[in-house]
């Protein structure tokens, strides 16, 4: 119980923050936008990974709140960028929700209310999903993808291929991105199967109008070969790590 508590705390006394990871261009090698990541800095110095509060907000029902806290600061970010330099203009901040926020929560009304307040467009944010919100709810999910998609939202799925991959969902839904999980990613090079999958996946995403992003792109070597295999996007820690807002935004104006 106690780890509820200091996690509702933590998201209101600003100990929570998103670090932005950048995801470039292969072809240009330009920014395009930024995946923000939640980061919880503990009152006894730790920073904890999402992989260990996620699980526990989840559980809880805290991921609603942490989920509209998400929405609220990458708003706000891109304001704070826009202000800063034009660099951030047609950048995009990509946030990762979870399947419950869409079951329990009006995203798209959510959406639209924040945008407004902080005078950010509509087409620079990513919602990240996983397969998991569809399985949860197909017909659901379908709406309020398209009721995101009208408001001008890019619609990504996370850690594709990790999850109860049914292709039958893939051609239905307003999917603008397929993200090729980290795990098929690094280490490809040297490891004729995975090339296969990241192949499959590419052919799959092309022939359904999608664009993809490699995750984990650690060397140049695997970028330019993503490159060539006709990957749209690569993020990982070739490019940058995760950055605070801050020098996220310097990256942005040195690297496009
Ligand atoms: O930051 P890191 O690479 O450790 O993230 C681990 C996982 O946690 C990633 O899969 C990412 O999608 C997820 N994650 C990061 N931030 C958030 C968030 O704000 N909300 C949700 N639901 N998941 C997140
Ligand atoms: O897929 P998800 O949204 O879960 O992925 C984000 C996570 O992956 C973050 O925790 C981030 O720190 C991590 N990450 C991002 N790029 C790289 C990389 O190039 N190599 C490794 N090992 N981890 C990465
Ligand atoms: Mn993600
Ligand atoms: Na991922």
């Amino acid at each position: 119980f106690g780890i509820e508590t200091e996690l509702r705390r933590a998201i209101e006394t600003g100990r929570m923050r998103l670090h932005y990871q950048p995801i470039c261009d292969l072809a240009t090698g330009k920014v395009t936008s930024f995946e923000s990541l939640a980061r919880w800095r503990t009152e006894d110095g730790l920073e904890l990974s999402p992989t260990e509060f996620i699980p526990v907000a989840e559980e809880s029902g805290l991921i609603v709140p942490l989920g509209r806290w998400a929405i609220e600061e990458a708003a706000k970010t891109l304001a704070i960028w826009d202000r800063m330099s034009d660099a951030s203009r047609d950048i995009r901040v990509a946030v990762n929700l979870s399947a419950i926020q869409f079951q329990r929560d009006d995203v798209p009304a959510l959406l639209r209310e924040v945008l407004s307040r902080n005078g950010i467009g509509g087409n620079r944010i990513t919602l990240e999903l996983t397969e998991s919100a569809i399985v949860a709810d197909p017909d659901r999910i379908s709406q309020v993808m398209q009721a995101l998609k009208d408001i001008g939202a890019t619609l990504a799925m996370d850690d594709f291929g990790t999850g109860y991959s049914n292709l039958a969902y893939l051609q239905r839904l307003p999917i603008d991105v397929l993200k090729i999980d980290r795990s098929f990613v690094a280490g490809m090079l040297a490891d004729p199967d995975k090339i296969a999958i990241v192949r499959a996946v590419l052919s799959l995403a092309q022939a359904l109008g999608m664009r993809t992003t490699a995750e984990g792109i650690e060397t140049k070597e695997l970028a330019q070969t993503l490159a060539a295999l006709g990957c749209t996007y690569g993020q990982g820690f070739l490019y940058s790590r995760p950055l605070p807002p801050d020098e996220a935004h310097q990256f942005l104006v040195e690297r496009n």
